[in-house]
């Protein structure tokens, strides 16, 4: 059978229409006759108890239509995704500022907003003790859910008893997804009272039930729809279902087409993002550096409601171990409840928060012991037999690190350029260079296993051309391409044969989000198994005529084969549509092997682990705290690739995205100081809210260096590749650690840099001031 779809770079199925301006998204669809806008009336307090709203002067708005509020909701008001703690209209009281109140619907956008920004004014609100601030949110014992503990071994016992002891804090920031595309929603009546909801969303079938419990529908009354998001990024998991519920509440009530699209301050103002945490650690050592005990407290800001706070504190407590094997471990988890947005989904999921802190105390233990900072990550790295074992129970079954960073540490000359950079400081007294490399370990599959299967239904046509629909969401990620190569692999069709449709809660049922970088394994495995359906029955029809067995029969570069016998995929397939062969297939796919006690936090979570490691040098002006990345190695494991262009593409962009977080990207609220602005977000758009731009990367063609790293996944995943969509989000942890190093360098390497993430200008220079002062 031909592979020459699998494994070759194939541009992105809409790189034309993106590039040119012709991928029409959500607010491109054309309008129907008769569509209305909305805007949200939001909170002018960050926590009060919500009175009484006069919403008959927003009526008297021009072009206003109507304005709904959580009264007017007739089913349940809620769009929490597994706590039922999230209004989708305030009600009783408000949570954050920011939090929508009502629904304004006018005829045109700028007059529902024109009306929606009276929201202060009408808005009758008692105000109410306002917690900004996780760690105090933490001393009040105030959280979403209860708090997490993640335990192996005696870990005090093995800290008392080891040769050294190390105790500290760090701070890690939150991160907003700045997708392109913002949160929008457009909702169109249907007969017979059923609604058609365009959503911007990675999760169409969360859309359809939060849609029908609101408006106390059937499921199979609410059609979701979702041909491609301008990036989603975690942020549109659960967070897209505030917009599609008001979208369709307005057009069930109003039975007129609605869309909503929040601008860019708004959707920062409404929804959460990556959850900041805060750390408190004590570990001990040998003088090795290796870890013998670890007990960790992890705050994470969960915001004002639960949302996928557990889900994401759960995975960082099960990266903190992120490449190295900890003996005696205890962790702590608590989802701090505070009076901002509600945190959600990013990119990572936790894993990027656990895995850093781990980083971070060996990045200071190896300081201590005045080590290399690379020899106390490979002195800790997971082992054979007795040392590959996680903390949650989960055999490290394919652990490649060693040979990778061994590889990358040679490819990137580290030991050379260590001892370079130490010479140029010597003599450089204001620019100060650092280096760091740094592995990631990131496990696959939803921490929740049920999420974890997938549906595909593919038809073949009487021409021979493909269409393929799947319960995977397009955010640019590519996932269509790398189904569609998959579908064209089975049938033995070039991949200009096969077509990949909208996602569609009318085609594919009950389907998980597209998230934990699952799509390709999970929808490839359901489209391959559709695929495969037709293709046994094609090959069964044909052998029988051709008089040989069916697993005789190839399938490759649009001919079907047996022996000398061949046949055009076309001429096949006209003949078994008149001989009344069914040429469509539904498939399905659930991961195999995945257990998981919650409780306990034990079991076998992750089919396999991803694997990476990067390498990055950094140069610090000490005077003004201003830094530039000057070179980044990465090599990273994809484990077979399904298409190398659109890995490295992932692996770029992650890179990039997860150096906005640990430097630039630093989130503001104003503290509750009786100011007017008291509680506001102030890092609400791109003005006060630093995301990396292509001037970011080194300046140096082929500085930054990405490349694969060649070894089959051992698990029976998809063409034996591996996902690729969050692991390189922490390969960026190299660039945060490499500006410690530089400040740490500014003081002699003698004081551990008191650094906090990110590591804005300030940031250094407050680091750097402790680390002169000695
Ligand atoms: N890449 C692009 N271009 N846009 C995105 O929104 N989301 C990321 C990652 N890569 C994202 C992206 C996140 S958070 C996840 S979980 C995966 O893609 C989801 O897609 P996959 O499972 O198909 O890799
Ligand atoms: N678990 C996970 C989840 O590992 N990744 C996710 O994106 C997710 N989403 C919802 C619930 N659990
Ligand atoms: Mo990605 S954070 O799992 O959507």
């Amino acid at each position: 059978m031909s592979t020459t779809v699998i494994g070759t770079s194939r541009p992105h199925e809409s790189a034309q229409l993106h590039v040119t301006g012709r991928a029409p998204y959500i607010d491109d669809l054309p309008e129907v006759a008769g569509t209305l806008h909305g805007a949200l009336g939001l909170s002018p307090v960050a926590h009060g108890r919500l009175v009484a709203l006069d919403l008959d002067r927003v009526r008297a708005m021009p072009g206003v239509v109507a304005v709904l509020s959580a009264a007017d909701i007739p089913g349940v008001n809620d769009c929490g995704p597994i706590v039922h703690d999230d209004p989708i209209l305030a009600e009783g009281t408000v949570n954050w500022r920011g939090q929508p109140m009502f629904l304004v619907v006018a005829r045109t956008r700028g007059e529902a907003r024109r009306a929606a920004a009276l929201a202060a004014q009408v808005a009758t609100i008692e105000p109410l003790q306002a917690v900004l601030d996780p760690l105090e949110a933490h001393r009040l014992q105030q959280y979403v859910v209860p708090p997490m503990h993640l335990q192996r071994g005696d870990a005090a016992a093995a800290i008392a008893a080891a040769p050294h002891r190390l105790e500290g804090r760090f701070s890690l920031g939150g991160q907003e997804q700045f997708y392109l595309e913002g949160q929008i929603a457009y909702a169109l009546p249907q007969e017979n009272d059923g609604l058609l909801v365009h959503s911007s969303t990675q999760h169409p079938t969360e859309m359809q039930h939060v849609v029908a419990h609101a408006l106390g529908l059937a499921a199979h009354q609410v059609q979701v729809q979702c041909r491609r998001m301008g990036g989603g990024f975690g942020g549109k998991e659960s967070q897209s279902a505030l917009f599609a519920a008001c979208a369709a509440l307005a057009a069930h009530r109003l039975q007129c087409p609605v869309k909503l699209r929040p601008d860019r301050d708004d959707d920062f103002l409404i929804t959460g993002r990556r959850h900041g945490f805060e750390f408190r650690y004590t570990v001990g050592h040998d003088e090795a550096g290796r870890l013998l005990g670890a007990e960790v407290e992890m705050v994470s800001n969960a915001g004002a409601s639960a949302d996928l706070s557990a889900p994401v504190m759960t995975r960082a407590l099960c990266h903190f171990d992120n490449a190295y094997w900890l003996p005696a471990v205890d962790l702590r988890g608590y989802c701090a409840r505070t009076n901002t947005q509600s945190n959600t989904a990013f990119r990572g999921f936790g894993g990027p928060q656990g895995a850093l802190a781990v980083e971070v105390i060996l990045d200071e233990v190896a300081r201590r012991l005045g080590l290399d900072a690379l020899a106390v990550r490979r002195a800790n790295f997971y082992g054979t037999e007795d040392r590959n074992i996680t903390p949650y129970g989960q055999t490290v079954e394919d652990n490649i690190l060693a040979p990778l960073v061994d590889e990358l540490a040679a490819r990137g000359r580290h030991d050379a350029r260590r001892a370079e950079i130490a010479a140029f400081n010597a003599t450089s007294p204001v620019l100060k260079k650092g280096l760091a490399l740094t592995p990631v370990k990131f496990g696959i599959s939803f921490n929740v296993a049920h999420f974890n299967q997938a549906g595909a239904l593919v038809h073949v046509y009487t021409d021979g051309s493909v269409l393929v629909n799947h319960g995977g969401t397009e955010m640019g990620q590519g996932l269509n391409t790398k189904v569609a190569q998959v579908v064209a692999h089975e049938l033995g069709l070039p991949l200009e044969r096969v077509r990949v449709s909208a996602t569609d809660t009318h085609k594919v049922a009950n389907t998980s989000a597209t998230a934990a970088s699952t799509g390709t394994d999970l929808n490839g495995k359901a489209a391959q198994d559709a695929a495969r359906q037709i293709r046994d029955r094609l090959a069964a029809f044909v052998a029988a005529r051709w008089q040989v067995a069916p697993e005789a029969v190839q399938f490759a570069g649009g001919q079907v084969t047996a022996g000398t016998q061949a046949l055009a995929f076309t001429e096949l397939v006209a003949q078994a549509y008149a001989a009344r062969i069914q040429l469509w297939s539904d498939g399905f796919y659930a991961t195999p092997g995945l257990h998981w006690d919650r409780e306990r936090l034990q079991g076998k979570p992750f089919f396999y682990f991803a694997y990476g490691a990067a390498l990055s040098e950094v140069i610090v002006d000490t005077l003004t705290g201003e830094w530039r990345l000057l070179r980044a190695d990465v090599l990273h494991d994809v484990g077979a690739s399904l298409n190398p262009a659109l890995d490295i593409g992932q692996v770029e962009g992650a890179f990039v995205q997860g150096m906005g977080w640990l430097t630039t990207e630093e989130l503001r609220w104003q503290p509750m100081d009786g100011s007017r602005a008291a509680g506001l977000l102030l890092t609400h758009a791109p003005s006060t809210y630093k995301i990396p731009t292509a001037n970011d990367i080194p300046l140096e063609p082929g500085a930054l260096d990405v490349r694969l790293f060649g070894h089959r996944n051992p698990a029976d995943s998809i063409h034996r590749s591996k996902a690729v969509g969050e692991p390189p989000l922490l390969l960026p942890f190299s660039v945060f650690l490499a500006i410690r190093d530089a400040v740490s360098a500014a003081g002699g390497h003698r004081v551990d840099p008191p650094l906090r993430a990110p590591a804005t200008g300030e940031a250094i220079l407050d680091a750097l001031a402790a680390v002169q002062r000695g």
